[in-house]
Formats: C-alpha cells, sequence, structure tokens
C-alpha cells in the first residue's frame, strides 16, 4: 500500500513526459517475477525504458487501471478471474491475450503421505486422516495456503473436514515449508499451483475436491453440501492470460505487439520457476538466463514487432 501510495505522489508531481518508463508488476511467486524482467529485457530491446512496482495481486488491479503500472504477465484464472474480467468489461484494463499454458491451483501433497493418508488424491480420505496433518496437539490438520484469496476456510466448512488455513506470506515461503517437510518426509498438505517449479521435483498430487462449477460459488444447494456455498474445488484446466493498462496500445504501440506475442507453454513457465526455486539464482540473472535458453523463440517476437 505504501509503496503504491507513494508512486501516485511521484508521477502525480511531474508530467508524464514521452519517455515515461514502462512499469511492470511483479507479484510474490518466482515464474511471475522472472518473466516481468524476461519481458522488461525485451521492452529495452526495442528501445523502451521500464521500472518495476512490486505488488501483491489485491492491489495490483488499481494500479493498473490508473495506468501507475502498465502491465502484468501472469493473470491466473484460478485466483484472478473476476477482478480481471469486471476491469475487461469495464474498460479499465485491456486483455492482452492468453499463454498457451493450462493451469491449476490447488491444494497439493507430496507422494509419501498417501501411506498415511489412504484414499488421497480423493478428498474424503482428508475426512478420515486430517489429525496426521495437525502440527500440534488440536488434532485439526493444517493447510498452508499462500497470500493468494481463495476460499479455504469456506471449503473446508462445506466439505466438513477438520482442518484449519495457515496463510504464509509468499510464494517462497510455500517453497521453503514444502522443501523442509519432504526433506524429513513430514506430512503437510498445502498451496500449489501449476505450470511450477515443484512438478520437475517432487513426485506428488493435487487434492481431487468435487469438480468445480460456477453454481458452487453461487447456489448452496448444488453440490455435497446443501446448506453451503464451496462444497467444491477449484477449476482445472484454467487460462494464463497477461493484461495491460487501456492506454498501453497507444502509447507503446511496439511493446503491445511483443507482449500479445509473448504466449508461453506450462514448461517455459515451470523453467522460469525453476532457475530460481531449484537453481537459486537472482530474478535478474534468472531472467538473463531464461533469455539464453529461450533464444529462438522469443528472437522472432523482437524481429517482428516494431522498435519503440
Ligand atoms: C497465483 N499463483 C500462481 C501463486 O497461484
Amino acid at each position: 500500500m505504501i509503496r503504491i501510495i507513494g508512486f501516485i505522489i511521484l508521477i502525480s508531481g511531474a508530467t508524464v513526459s514521452w519517455s515515461e518508463p514502462i512499469r511492470i508488476l511483479t507479484n510474490n511467486w518466482s515464474s511471475q517475477i522472472v518473466l516481468s524482467h524476461v519481458i522488461g529485457i525485451l521492452f529495452k530491446k526495442q528501445g523502451y525504458e521500464v521500472e518495476y512496482l512490486e505488488s501483491p495481486i489485491a492491489e495490483q488491479w488499481g494500479a493498473l487501471s490508473h495506468g501507475i503500472a502498465h502491465i502484468q504477465v501472469e493473470v491466473w484464472e484460478g485466483t484472478m478471474a473476476i477482478e480481471f474480467d469486471r476491469l475487461v468489461e469495464a474498460g479499465r484494463i485491456k486483455d492482452a491475450g492468453l499463454h498457451k499454458a493450462k493451469t491449476r491451483e490447488e491444494w497439493w501433497y507430496p507422494e509419501y503421505v498417501e501411506v498415511h493418508c489412504p484414499g488421497l488424491p480423493d478428498w474424503r480420505a482428508l475426512k478420515k486422516c486430517a489429525s496426521y496433518f495437525s502440527q500440534d496437539s488440536s488434532n485439526k490438520g493444517l493447510y498452508l495456503s499462500g497470500p493468494w484469496e481463495k476460499p479455504d476456510e469456506a471449503r473446508i466448512r462445506a466439505l466438513q473436514i477438520d482442518f484449519e488455513v495457515k496463510m504464509l506470506a509468499s510464494g517462497d515461503e510455500l517453497n521453503d515449508a514444502l522443501k523442509k517437510a519432504v526433506k524429513h518426509k513430514q506430512p503437510i498438505v498445502l498451496f500449489n499451483w501449476t505450470p511450477n517449479w515443484v512438478e520437475s521435483r517432487i513426485k506428488g498430487k493435487f487434492v481431487e475436491f468435487p469438480d468445480y462449477a460456477p453454481e458452487c460459488e453461487t447456489d448452496p444447494s448444488w453440490g455435497v453440501n446443501k446448506d453451503f456455498l464451496y462444497d467444491c474445488g477449484n477449476q482445472k484446466n484454467g487460462w494464463l492470460k497477461k493484461a495491460v493498462w487501456s492506454g498501453f496500445a497507444e502509447k507503446w504501440p511496439c511493446a503491445d505487439q511483443l507482449i500479445r506475442s509473448f504466449s508461453l507453454d506450462n514448461s517455459q513457465i515451470a523453467s522460469a520457476a525453476a532457475l530460481v526455486d531449484i537453481d537459486g539464482l537472482s530474478y535478474e540473472v534468472a531472467a538473463q538466463k531464461w533469455l539464453d535458453q529461450y533464444q529462438l523463440l522469443w528472437q522472432g517476437w523482437v524481429d517482428e514487432s516494431c522498435h519503440g
């Protein structure tokens, strides 16, 4: 909040000039941050100036709507569709196209826990073995979530599983918790997503809750619990898109062409995450490495687009 408020003061005091940098939003999981730097480096190759603006996803929409930030390279259906669709509809931001990747965001566990909780990945297994996932004497299972709004409390209540939610502050904290648990083969069930680094390193599965349907979120009588909403899992095969400020194409036409071409598949996104979360590189170095690795892919986009 403070960072964004500071920014408003900073730019409203100055006349916005032709050389205004393109401000790229960085969130709090690795692939998004690396790919923000990737697109930033490519914009620079086109002759644009860039800046990075760190923001949690809840606050990015105001920044994008008001041109305080100009681009977000990973809009995930599962966590962001509602705000995104509303703002696109209202003309406040623009849809800059799909990535090729198909996404899923859901409760996930490393495979070794199946021995202690037979029946997984079916969610009903969690009714019987919540206490295995407990971290204290309460016998309540512990589910670790990230700082991205999901209806976990409501789902726990609707599906009557004896779990509590602990929200961690970032993708980094989830990664640390997962790596530590796996090292000692300790119980863990946590929020994970694909594409991500995890799938290339740790055997495990998403929990299969009842299939998602829109009515699950609007009609209490739908689903296994007739009294409550959210008795279902998150969407599978979700989309992944890019979003830009509504004035983006007019102000930076060549960058707009480039971001529309910038369409990545699952393995290209997973490898952006892996460069940081497995190989331990900084975001900047990871972006450079990613560009080296995928030169044939982006060279075409840069050549085909104009230069700013
Ligand atoms: C938004 N996220 C990819 C962390 O689920």
